[in-house]
């Protein structure tokens, strides 16, 4: 029986949704702090080595970086998510990275500031996602019908694409019937639809907008 875990979060972060994701995945009782990474409170730079969420505080333990939170989380509260052959599981720890660049390249895309950017930047991470669909098998999920820890870490990725294809019609999972089909069953989990605060949708948007993001740009004014 672990001690209740303290997840420190900023309410937009994907890799804190990771952790969040997983927390509801084990159904594991936690208690949630918010900062705003603007104002980093005093307390929070004190325990947080690179001074980013997500941390989470496990009795005097203070653990950060999202993939170790998740590898801990996932140890201490079996089955374990990961692949049993270490050969898979080591495969599927090379996607977690993958899923990671992913995130960086959809934070650029989010913050172009014109057409030409967004375009470039578009098809950047459109490559990266034709790469992604031809690692998946049968679906939905990376390994096949069972939900593993590389879903959970890409899953605040899909969920982003899904807002931004609202936003604008970039179409980066268009013709990527496996990608389609993977992120439809993230999606629709409660685990995944539960790990963001009610307000996500306006936060992000207001993210987007005050950072002259020109996917935001059309639908504004
Ligand atoms: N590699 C880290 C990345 C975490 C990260 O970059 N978090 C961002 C928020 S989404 C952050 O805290 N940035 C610090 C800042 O904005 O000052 C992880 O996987 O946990």
């Amino acid at each position: 029986m672990m001690l209740k875990p303290e997840l420190i979060s900023f309410k937009i972060c994907p890799y804190v949704q990771r952790a969040a994701i997983l927390l509801n995945e084990k159904a594991v009782t936690y208690d949630i702090t918010y900062i705003d990474l603007k104002h980093k409170p005093d307390w929070f730079l004190q325990i947080s080595p690179l001074g980013k969420v997500p941390v989470l505080k496990v009795g005097d333990a203070v653990l950060f970086e999202s993939m170790v939170i998740c590898e801990y989380l996932d140890e201490v509260n079996p089955p374990s998510l990961h692949p049993a052959a270490s050969l898979r599981k080591a495969e599927n720890r090379g996607w977690i990275e993958y899923s990671s660049e992913l995130f960086v390249d959809l934070y650029r895309l989010c913050l172009a500031p014109d057409a030409a950017e967004c375009d470039q930047r578009r098809a950047t991470l459109r490559g990266k996602l034709e790469r992604l669909e031809a690692q998946l098998a049968t679906g939905p999920f990376f390994n096949g019908p069972d939900l593993a820890l590389i879903d959970v870490a890409i899953a605040p990725a899909f969920y982003r694409l899904d807002l931004l294809q609202e936003l604008q019609p970039l179409g980066l999972l268009a013709q990527l019937p496996k990608l389609q089909a993977w992120s439809a069953a993230l999606l629709d989990r409660g685990a995944v639809r539960d790990s963001v605060v009610p307000e996500f949708r306006e936060l992000f948007r207001d993210f987007l907008v005050s950072n002259g993001s020109f996917v935001a740009k059309d639908r504004v004014g």
